[in-house]
């Protein structure tokens, strides 16, 4: 489903939803709105957006307006997913290798003491 984005370059509401689209690498087909222009006040445009302003947001057969709103929205739609990280598989793991460190060393653990009651 395509992701259609009205925004002007300069606009920080535009900047940051488009932050939010770059943060996820989600494709979208750009519409600047050039609002020195007046482009804003364009009646195919304000039937999107009634209050005249950029950003705007299309997906899905719906129509989003105000950039918090269409951040919000974009995370919900588009959660990422969390990548096992090297770091997390290490500090999983990290009781099973202080316990081999120890036994490396000749200490008895507690399932070597279990195992011998
Ligand atoms: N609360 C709105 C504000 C949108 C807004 O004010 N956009 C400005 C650009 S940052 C705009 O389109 N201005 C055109 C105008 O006021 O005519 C949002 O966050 O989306």
């Amino acid at each position: 489903m395509t992701i259609i984005l009205h925004h002007n370059g300069p606009s920080t509401c535009s900047q940051k939803v488009r932050l939010v689209l770059a943060e996820k690498g989600l494709d979208y087909e750009s519409r600047e709105i050039n609002i020195q222009a007046g482009e804003q006040h364009d009646p195919d445009y304000v039937k999107l957006n009634p209050n005249h302003v950029v950003p705007t947001l299309e997906h899905a057969g719906g129509v989003f307006i105000e950039s918090a709103l269409i951040s919000e929205y974009l995370d919900d739609a588009f959660r990422l997913q969390a990548r096992p990280s090297y770091e997390a598989a290490v500090t999983s793991q990290f009781p099973e290798m202080v316990i081999a460190l120890l036994r490396k060393n000749g200490a008895a653990v507690w399932s070597d003491v279990e195992a011998l009651t």
